[in-house]
């Protein structure tokens, strides 16, 4: 009734971004990423007969808020699942990600949570359903079972059956980097999920954001394949953008980037007016991950830890999904 898992985060190269139905969890387009090896959440799930209800200690501190609430709430699908109502857990998460910062803690955090709940409850998952329970708390989560390049298929059932994540290419097929510069740990204004909805519900340039998704997924998957670095930055920078160009569409309207983030993206262009290749990306914070080779590392580490705003820089490299560790 014991199991520990250890999950890390991703980075969308094609972001999800909005639902058609939001208590499932099931987006509007499909979205890729890249598992990233700097950054995990590693939780412990203990269900105990004793207990009255679930306990969530996070970085050692107890949490009773409405992370709490969300936790317990997700513990419920399994506990439906698995015909044991009434049966409450211990979870104990370490998360190595800044929160709420626009790294995707809650990718990591339900994957890794997931993953040991099932194994505590000894369910005997296939990945593609744990891919599809992870979901259910977070969508960017359902794409962290999985290590290396990883689709998310939005699926059409109303259901979500047909929703899930699956690998397109493992952690080894190619070694690309990605730097964190990190501008702020704040807890931001908009949440991802308050941000999406009003995008969906109200944003102007909604309908050209999902119009161009199709061509960039199919164009991203040949630059994986072909390992074509200068292909896939460049589209992943773009979808990027279009993005963040949806919040300024929306009413009212918004946007997660702050001057520092802006100056980060010139000095990316620059890096590439350099000769060097590199490209950006962002998700919904300030933080701007940088994608680059192996061989630029030094120069380009360098150069955003140089830059005015930059106050750390994490990197990482293509990282492995869900493991488990011995009790
Ligand atoms: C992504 N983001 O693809 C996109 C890009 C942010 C920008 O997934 O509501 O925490 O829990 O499904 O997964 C962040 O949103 O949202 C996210 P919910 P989630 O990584």
């Amino acid at each position: 009734m014991r199991a520990t898992a250890k999950a890390h985060t991703n980075i969308a190269l094609i972001k999800y971004w909005g639902k058609r139905n939001e208590e499932l969890i099931l987006p509007t387009n499909n979205s890729l990423s890249v598992t990233l090896d700097g950054f995990y959440t590693k939780t412990t799930v203990h269900f105990k007969e004793e207990l009255e209800k679930d306990e969530f200690i996070l970085n050692d501190e107890t949490i009773t808020d409405t992370a709490f609430d969300r936790v317990t709430n997700y513990l419920d699908l399994f506990r439906n699942y698995a015909n044991q109502k009434g049966l409450f857990a211990e979870v104990n998460s370490v998360n190595q990600v800044p929160t709420a910062a626009g790294f995707a803690s809650s990718a990591s955090g339900f994957a890794a949570l997931a993953a040991a709940t099932a194994k505590a409850l000894d369910l005997q998952l296939t990945k593609e359903e744990l891919s599809r329970f992870t979901r259910k708390g977070s969508g960017s989560a359902c794409r962290s079972v999985y290590g290396g390049f990883v689709e998310w298929e939005k699926g059409q059932a109303g259901d979500g059956s047909d929703s899930f994540a699956h690998q397109i290419a493992p952690e080894d097929h190619w070694d690309i980097r990605v730097a964190a510069a990190v501008l702020t740990a704040e807890e931001k204004d908009v949440s991802s999920r308050v941000g999406m909805k009003r995008t969906v519900d109200t944003s102007v340039f909604y309908d050209g954001w999902l119009d161009s998704v199709p061509a960039d997924l199919a164009e991203i998957k040949v630059g994986i394949r072909e390992r074509d670095f200068e292909k896939v930055g460049s589209i992943a920078e773009a979808n990027c953008l279009k993005m963040h160009a949806t919040t300024l569409g929306a009413n009212p309207p918004f946007t997660y980037w702050q001057d520092s983030t802006m100056a980060v993206m010139q000095i990316v262009r620059n890096l590439r007016k350099q000769g060097i290749s590199a490209y950006f990306t962002i998700d919904a914070g300030p933080n701007v991950k940088v994608l680059y080779l192996p061989k630029d590392k030094k120069y380009v580490v360098e150069t955003l830890r140089n830059t005015a705003g930059v106050s750390d820089v994490i990197e990482s490299k293509v990282g492995e999904g869900i493991s488990y560790m011995r009790e």
